[in-house]
């Protein structure tokens, strides 16, 4: 059975990916609304990611005999000033899951939940890949800055980039 402060972090994080999905969701329609089909592509499917992310942490909780909880959701922010602000944005939040992830993980050690704590290093691993990814993305948005051009392929290769599942 798990122990209950376990359960209870584990819901916080099932909350924190579930506004993951909903906040790329808004991103997405953003970006396809302003003719950025790619990035909207991207967007979608890290949303639909961070979907997958929220179940994982669902189902585990319910294996494991606790009672994972569908958390409400408000809507997230839908106006932005540009990709800069998408992508500042993205890395921002995802910067706080890993705090809130590692906080998860080091709750596990001082409980000593083991197997909690080494469902959660696949967690750790997609932290690194999610917080690289968009770093990198700032990166060609600032060597593009204002050519267009630069924006128009940008724009088309992020739409067949795979976010780490
Ligand atoms: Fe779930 O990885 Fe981002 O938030």
């Amino acid at each position: 059975m798990i122990d209950k402060t376990i359960e209870a972090a584990l819901n916080a994080q099932v909350e924190k990916e579930a506004r993951s999905s909903h906040f790329y969701l808004a991103m997405a329609s953003w970006a396809e609304n302003k003719g950025l089909n790619g990035t909207a592509e991207f967007l979608y499917r890290h949303s639909d990611e961070e979907r997958l992310h929220m179940l994982k942490l669902v189902r585990f909780v319910n294996e494991r005999g606790g009672k994972a909880v569908v958390p409400a959701l408000e809507s997230p922010i839908s106006n932005f000033s540009g990709l800069q602000d998408i992508f500042t944005t993205l890395l921002e939040h995802e910067t706080n899951v890993t705090a809130s992830i590692n906080e998860v993980v080091d709750l596990c050690l001082k409980r000593k939940d083991y197997t909690t704590h080494n469902f959660m290093q696949w967690y750790v691993a997609e932290q690194i890949e999610e917080e690289a990814l968009a770093r990198n993305i700032l990166d060609k948005l600032a060597l593009i800055g204002t050519d267009k051009g630069g924006l128009y392929l940008f724009d088309r290769d992020l739409g067949q980039l795979q976010p780490e599942a």
